[in-house]
């Protein structure tokens, strides 16, 4: 009733102008807050950036290849890929040290990722993926070097095939111990049958 009283009051034409301008000067109060707290809020979190140092966001998973073509670890910065063993030893290999996290290096191996570690034969020992089939007994019972288990490929080059009487070796015995006068293999191939004695 009031309204009606104020816009019979009025001259004719001036009330609609009242009314549209107040909309108006409403909406373009209510705009301008919604733009200067959009500002306010771009400016807190870059000015937190800066303060803070922007934190590298974590890779959504770790699986990655390294140079050698095995499984490996990825570092924050989702280029960097290091091998599994480097993982919790001491020395910080990713640069932002992700791979000597606290959390991931309590209580190994459960909280390393799956992919990178291998039970051996024995399940109480484990080794990282990195040396299996690396041609050296990690595993102490050869676990990770023979067997359908470890399912690795045939000695590579710079490698000769037997049965090592040498703990360290499984069914390869490096090319450089071929004909130095002592026996690696239990059939002495390495001293009679293996021609090759160049190191690779
Ligand atoms: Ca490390
Ligand atoms: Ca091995």
């Amino acid at each position: 009733a009031n309204q009606a009283n104020l816009r019979a009051a009025l001259p004719p034409g001036c009330w609609e102008e009242w009314a549209s301008c107040r909309c108006c000067s409403r909406r373009c109060a209510c705009i301008s807050a919604a733009v200067l707290l959009g500002l306010a809020v771009i400016a807190a979190a870059v000015a937190s950036a800066i303060v803070l140092g922007i934190p590298p966001r974590p890779p959504v998973n770790r699986y990655c290849t390294t140079a050698q073509n095995r499984s490996g670890f990825l570092c924050d910065d989702r280029v960097t890929c290091i091998p599994a063993s480097d993982l919790c030893n001491g020395v910080k290999n990713c640069p932002s040290g992700a791979d000597e996290n606290p959390q991931m290096c309590a209580d190994l191996p459960n909280n390393l990722p799956g992919n990178l570690i291998f039970r051996c034969g024995n399940p109480q020992f484990w080794i990282f993926i990195d040396k299996k089939c690396n041609y050296i007994n990690d595993c102490g019972d050869c676990s990770d070097e023979i067997g359908a288990y470890a399912d690795c490929p045939p000695c590579g080059p710079g490698w000769w095939s037997c049965m090592p009487v040498v703990f360290m070796y499984c069914a390869c015995v490096p090319r450089c111990l071929c004909r130095d006068g002592q026996q690696h293999c239990s059939n002495w191939s390495d001293e009679y049958s293996c021609a090759n004695k160049s190191c690779q």
